[in-house]
């Protein structure tokens, strides 16, 4: 069931070693090179690099009390911007919590971003989401839910959509390996295989969900043979090399384009960090692991690769660094100088014509608002208030 690499021969693997074609060393399998323009990588080391320097902008933020709730994606870039690289622009994408890298690269501005953290009167869903639940219906990325999984059934309908309108539309849902174990895995993947719809199922196996280990998550060698049960293609790559999700993805992408039907990927890869701002990993795991885990860091073995073929340098981070904390304070200025949004915007979006009835509920709260602020009392409805934790 796994793809044949017609590079090298190889098959590429639903077990055993995740394909791979970057070293750690930044040294690179040549034969297994994607065919990347060289614009292009800068552009992806760019996006990581600006994904790590939101995330941790955006921690230090909540343990500042400035924000309620964060949850990051240090050590995934890789796996997400690779992938989200693979797609057009028109294709669509069903994600999870983790896949801050796939909207830079779709060119969400980390403005766009910050406000949804903060909820304020600027943010695309109106404050009615937690922080990180980002919904970019422009650029064809659909709501956050929290409850896992059900986002995988979701990109299977979207697909199938797609089908019967005689599109050539991509969908590609993201999910960690825990959401394996959620029903929801289990339908969309049954119903892609049996629809044979162009959907990519992109498992994020960051080792842990909350405090599960993968080990006690699955008795399956890996996560990516389980798309076999379902006659949908599985394959592993590694997670932390740019170069590998690339080319697995795209083969992935064609194929689906092409009405080949659906493919799960298995990404390698690790969480790092916590789970979210919530959660302390001290309780439940060994430091030693993480440290192994660093060292595999995705960031720094393409930079070593980019290093090599003379495209980076220290100047060249330097100057990154600086354009980025610029530019990710600058939005942060304004999304906290943004007020909150308008209470009565909580009777927008669903109706195309409000309802006689909700008309009356909005008239009584702007009447009641109007006669607290004559009465000189707060309405609640100024200033920007930080999300509340979760
Ligand atoms: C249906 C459901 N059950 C439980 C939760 C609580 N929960 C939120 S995140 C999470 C862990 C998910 O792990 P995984 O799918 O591996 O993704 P990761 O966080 O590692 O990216 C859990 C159990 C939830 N949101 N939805």
């Amino acid at each position: 069931m796994s793809f044949v690499d017609v590079k090298v021969g190889k098959v590429v693997p639903m077990s055993g070693e995740p394909y791979s074609v970057l070293n750690d060393d930044g040294s690179a399998n040549l034969d297994r090179m994607p065919n990347i323009p060289r614009e292009d990588l800068l552009k992806l080391y760019r996006a990581m690099v600006k994904t790590r320097a939101y995330d941790q902008r955006m921690i230090t933020l909540q343990r500042q009390g400035r924000l309620g709730f964060y949850l990051g994606s240090t050590g995934e870039e890789a796996a997400t911007v690779g992938s989200a690289f693979a797609l057009r622009e028109s294709d669509w994408i069903f994600p999870c919590y983790r896949e801050q890298g796939a909207y830079i690269w779709r060119g969400i501005t980390i403005q766009e971003m910050t406000n949804q953290c903060y909820g304020n009167a600027l943010d695309g869903t109106k404050g009615r989401q937690m922080p990180v639940h980002y919904s970019f219906r422009h650029k064809n990325i659909v709501s956050i839910s929290s409850p896992l999984a059900t986002q995988l059934p979701q990109a299977v309908g979207a697909a199938y959509a797609a089908k019967l309108k005689k599109e050539d539309t991509v969908v590609l849902t993201y999910f960690g390996e825990g959401s394996t174990s959620e029903g929801d895995f289990h339908v969309g993947l049954n119903f892609a295989g049996v629809w044979n719809v162009a959907t990519i199922f992109f498992c994020r196996n960051n080792g842990w969900a909350i405090s599960t280990p993968r080990e006690i998550q699955t008795a399956s060698e890996t996560f990516a043979q389980k798309a076999q049960a379902y006659g949908v293609e599985g394959v592993l790559v590694d997670g932390n090399d740019i170069f590998a999700v690339i080319e697995v993805t795209r083969r992935a992408v064609e194929k689906a384009r092409n009405g080949g039907g659906p493919t799960m990927i298995e990404a390698v890869t690790y969480r790092v960090g916590p789970h979210s701002t919530s959660d302390d990993p001290s309780g439940y795991r060994n430091e030693e692991d993480v440290k192994a885990w660093e060292k595999k860091d995705p960031i720094e073995r393409f930079r070593r690769y980019l290093s090599k073929v003379g495209l980076w340098n220290q100047n060249f981070e330097d100057k990154l660094q600086e354009e980025l904390k610029l530019e990710i304070m600058t939005a942060i200025e304004i999304a906290e100088k943004a007020p909150a949004p308008t209470p009565e915007t909580i009777f927008e979006d669903v109706f195309s014509d409000i309802p006689w009835h909700l008309q009356e509920q909005r008239e009584e709260l702007l009447t009641h608002l109007e006669g607290l602020k004559s009465a000189g009392s707060n309405s609640g409805a100024g200033g920007t208030v930080a999300k509340e934790n979760h």
